[in-house]
C-alpha cells in the first residue's frame, strides 16, 4: 500500500512524514529548488503477529508494510489553481490513498503562505487543486476522443462515444466541485476510469497538524473542523507533527511516559494506520510456519484465490483450496494439530472471502 503525503508548502508534510516513518528527512521550511519525492516504508504494528511469532519461533517475522511518500519543494504558487503537474502528478497517481497535511499550528517565525492560519480554507484550496488537475486530464482525453470520433471505425466510435459521455458527465460534476469519489458512478464506470488515476477518485485522510501549544484544545479543533467539513469518504484526524517527530526519537518507554503525561492515548503512527486501513477497506491475514510468520494486507472483499495470488501468482493459478483458522480459534487451540482435532481448521474454496485475522494455508498445484 502506498500513501502520498501532500499539502500546501510549509504545512508540515515532512515533519508528519518523519513522525510516521521515523525517518529523518530534512525538513526545511519552503525548501526551494527542484521537486523531491521521499519514500519510506513503515511497518504495520499488529499484536496478533507478535503472538503468532511467539508460538512458531520462525526464522523471520514479517509485518505488513505501508509506503509513505513525502513530496517536497512545491512552488509557493501551488494551491492557486495551477493544477498538479509532471513528476508530482506521476507520484500521486500511483498512490492508493492521499494523506493531506493541513497547517493548524501557530508560529510567528514561520509565515503561512496565505498570511493567516486557516485550516478549512487550506483544505478547500487543495480540493480545488485536485479537481483542477482531474479536469485537465479530462480535457486532454476529450480532445483525443473528439479525433477518434471523426476518424475511427464504427466499433471504435461506439466505445469512444460511451467514454465521451462518461467524461462529460464527470466533468460537469467536477465543475460543481464534486470529487469523482462522490459522483456515484457504477462499479463498471469506476473500473473504466482506473487507467486515468484521477486524484479526486482516491480516498483521502486529512491530518490536521496542530501546534504543541494547542495540545489542550486539539480535540476541539478537530471536532470543529469535522463539523465544518463534512465530505463523506474523507477522514479527518489531528496530530502535533513536531511533537510526534520528537517522540519517535525517544525510546518506546520514554515516549509512552511522555504521552501519558500530556494525555495522548495513542501514537500518531497507530492512529494514521488505523484510519488508513479503514478508509481503504483493508484487512490483514496471516501465513505461519517455522520459516516465516507473515502478515498480508488485502481489500476486505478478497476471495481466497486472489489472496493466494498476493503470495505468489503460481499459488493463484494452481489454487486447490485453503485451510483456514481464525486467529482467535488458533490461540484457543495453541497449535494447528489441536485446531484440526476440534474442527476449527476449515477447508475453503476459491470464492471464500478471506476475513481479518484469518490464518491461511493454501494448497496448490503447479
Ligand atoms: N511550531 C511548530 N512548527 C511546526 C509544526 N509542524 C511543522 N513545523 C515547522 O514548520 C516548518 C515547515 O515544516 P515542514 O515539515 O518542512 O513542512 P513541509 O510541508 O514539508 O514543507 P515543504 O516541503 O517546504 O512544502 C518547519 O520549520 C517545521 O519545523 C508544529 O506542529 N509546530
Ligand atoms: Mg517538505
Amino acid at each position: 500500500m502506498e500513501i502520498s503525503i501532500i499539502g500546501l508548502p510549509g504545512s508540515g508534510k515532512t515533519t508528519v512524514f518523519n513522525a510516521l516513518t521515523k525517518f529523518t528527512a530534512e525538513n526545511k521550511p519552503h525548501s526551494s529548488g527542484g521537486l523531491t519525492t521521499n519514500p519510506a516504508v513503515a511497518k504495520v504494528p499488529d499484536e496478533r503477529l507478535q503472538k503468532l511469532s511467539d508460538i512458531f519461533h520462525p526464522k523471520k517475522t514479517t509485518p505488513a508494510e505501508i509506503k509513505y511518500i513525502d513530496i517536497g519543494g512545491l512552488s509557493k504558487g501551488f494551491g492557486k489553481e495551477q493544477g498538479v503537474s509532471g513528476q508530482f502528478l506521476n507520484t500521486l497517481s500511483t498512490a492508493d490513498a492521499i494523506l493531506q497535511v493541513v497547517r493548524a499550528f501557530e508560529d510567528e517565525n514561520i509565515p503561512h503562505i496565505e498570511g493567516k492560519v486557516d485550516p478549512l480554507r487550506d483544505i478547500e484550496t487543495l480540493d480545488m487543486e485536485l479537481i483542477f488537475s482531474d479536469l485537465l486530464i479530462i480535457e486532454k482525453r476529450l480532445s483525443r476522443l473528439e479525433s477518434a470520433l471523426k476518424m475511427g471505425k464504427s466499433a471504435e466510435r461506439d466505445s469512444a462515444m460511451k467514454e465521451q459521455e462518461l467524461m462529460l458527465r464527470i466533468k460537469k460534476s467536477l465543475e460543481q466541485n464534486v470529487p469523482i469519489k462522490l459522483q456515484q458512478l457504477s462499479a463498471d464506470e469506476m473500473r473504466s476510469l482506473n487507467n486515468y488515476q484521477f486524484l479526486t477518485a482516491k480516498p483521502m485522510l486529512i491530518v490536521i497538524n496542530v501546534g504543541e501549544k494547542q495540545l489542550p484544545i486539539y480535540e476541539k479543533t478537530l471536532e470543529e473542523l469535522k463539523k465544518a467539513y463534512t465530505r463523506p469518504q474523507v477522514d479527518l484526524i489531528s496530530m502535533c507533527g513536531k511533537l510526534e517527530m520528537e517522540l519517535v526519537q525517544l525510546s518506546d518507554s520514554e515516549a509512552e511516559e511522555f504521552r501519558k503525561d500530556i494525555g495522548l492515548k495513542e501514537t500518531a503512527f497507530d492512529v494514521v494506520i488505523k484510519h488508513s486501513y479503514s478508509l481503504l477497506g483493508l484487512i490483514s491475514f496471516f501465513t505461519v510456519g517455522e520459516d516465516e510468520v507473515k502478515a498480508w494486507t488485502i481489500h476486505r472483499d478478497t476471495p481466497a484465490v486472489r489472496a493466494a495470488g498476493k503470495i505468489h501468482t503460481d499459488i493463484e493459478k494452481g489454487f486447490i483450496r485453503a485451510e483456514v483458522v481464525t486467529f482467535n480459534d488458533f490461540m484457543k487451540s495453541g497449535n494447528m494439530a489441536e485446531a484440526r482435532k476440534h474442527g476449527l481448521l476449515r477447508l475453503e474454496g476459491k470464492t471464500y472471502i478471506v476475513q481479518d485475522g484469518d490464518i491461511a494455508h493454501f494448497l496448490f498445484n503447479v
